[in-house]
């Protein structure tokens, strides 16, 4: 038994040594996302129906409900090769879920002259009804919108101009003009974020700042008396939800 546990106790320690010797240079690791959110650089992290931001163009406001879809993370290599990361990740701020996103593939460590994803779908992956965990988190869009999944659904009250407080829903999904019912007409409103230059570490974390204030701010001044509820319909609102989003994510910390 002895001599057996010996021969074993060897064994793992010639394969080891031997896996160890065979290691390459290039090591793969995890990578998380770290999403975080702030107005105009305050933090918000708990969300809440108090009304206490004011937007660009002056509106009073809450955020009571933020979620929003990223996808197809993407690792660039100085000499012209990608990694792209299939799969996407919703980011609840409501309940604190999945603000962590580990990619489900490793990535060699190194310098990467940009890291990048997708805000929402593209179109090879805004596939109708195919994603359970989305279809029951009730992220679909109607099929009279075309279908797919949504993008983003930012939710709150406004102080509006007659200094009621009122609803309003920013959601952002593939631009639709469906004046004909028989025949919707389509614009993309996905758009890639390109955080800039990142060094992979071991086990590296990587924060991606999400600033909520640009979804008002430039180049449209969001005015909510104009733009505030039933906006998935309204194709000039997913425009200019593509437009302001241009400017939303940053890279933060990478640790
Ligand atoms: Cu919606």
């Amino acid at each position: 038994m002895k001599k057996l546990i010996a021969i074993v106790v060897l064994s793992v320690f010639v394969f080891s040594s031997c896996v160890e010797d065979e290691v390459p240079a290039l090591q793969n690791t995890n990578v998380s996302l770290n999403f975080k959110h702030n107005w105009d650089g305050t933090s918000v992290s708990n969300l809440s129906n108090t009304i206490q931001y004011t937007n660009e163009a002056g509106n009073e406001l809450s955020i009571e409900r933020l979620r929003y879809l990223i996808s197809d993370v993407t690792f660039h290599k100085s000499n012209g090769e990608t990694i792209v990361v299939e799969g996407y990740n919703l980011i609840d701020v409501t309940s604190g879920e999945n603000l962590s996103y580990v990619t489900p593939v490793q990535i060699p460590i190194g310098t990467y002259t940009n890291v990048s994803f997708t805000f929402g779908f593209d179109n090879t992956d805004n596939t109708e009804g195919v994603y359970t965990d989305l279809n029951s988190a009730s992220w679909n869009v109607p099929m009279m919108l075309g279908g797919g999944y949504h993008f983003m659904q930012l939710e709150g009250k406004f102080v509006n101009n007659v200094a009621a407080e009122q609803g309003y829903q920013y959601h952002a999904i593939k631009a639709v003009d469906n004046a004909d019912p028989m025949n919707l007409v389509f614009q993309d409103t996905f758009f890639t974020v390109n955080l800039g230059e990142v060094i992979v570490h071991n086990n590296s974390l990587v924060d991606v700042n999400m600033n909520i204030a640009e979804w008002f701010k430039n180049p449209y001044q969001w005015e909510l008396n104009d733009f505030n509820s039933m906006l998935m319909p309204n194709f000039n609102a997913q425009v200019k939800m593509y437009d302001n989003g241009q400017n939303v994510f940053s890279l933060g910390a990478v640790n």
